[in-house]
């Protein structure tokens, strides 16, 4: 049995559909779904405020990489194109954490470092991860609340929701 916390992400096109048609591929895996948020490009690149959603699911594997697949499996299915780091994308789906029978895993395999070594740092994760799981703890760096308090989140606005 595990659990993953997802982070979701687009700047590109329809921004609202391309979450949808994200969770909708999800299925039934899918435990809770944040409000969606309006965020400022993190990372230095100038570009398009991005629509971010996380989302909990739950399976019952106990393979994190299949996480990792699945998201990989959702940018293909929006088209997504690997041009600028950190820049525009019609779908990011990015593993944040995953929990092993309710044990964090811990990686530093290249394509799957969990949990993500950038996740402490970004207001568009936390907040939308906070909304649907407040207690959270990111492993390394504590509540994800405290983490949240020390970052700017005044662009950081709630735009609507996935249905
Ligand atoms: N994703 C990035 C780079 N910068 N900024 C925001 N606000 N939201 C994102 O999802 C995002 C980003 C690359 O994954
Ligand atoms: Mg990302
Ligand atoms: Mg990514």
């Amino acid at each position: 049995m595990s659990r993953a916390v997802l982070s979701l992400g687009s700047n590109v096109g329809d921004r609202t559909a391309h979450l949808q048609t994200a969770v909708r591929s999800l299925g039934r895996v899918v435990r809770a779904v944040s409000s969606i948020y309006r965020t400022p490009p993190w990372g230095g690149v100038e570009q398009q405020d991005f629509y971010n959603i996380v989302v909990i699911a739950e399976d019952d594997g106990a393979d994190p990489h299949a996480w990792w697949r699945r998201c990989q499996a959702l940018e293909q299915e929006a088209g997504r194109e690997r041009t600028v780091r950190w820049g525009p994308r019609t779908l990011d789906a990015d593993v944040i954490l995953v929990e092993v029978h309710g044990h964090a895993v811990i990686s530093d395999e290249p394509d799957l470092i969990l949990p993500h070594p950038r996740a402490a740092e970004r207001a568009f994760v936390l907040m939308p991860w906070a909304e649907v799981d407040p207690g959270a703890e990111l492993p390394g760096g504590g509540p994800i609340a405290d983490l949240l308090d020390g970052l700017d989140t005044a662009g950081i606005t709630r735009v609507g929701h996935v249905h």
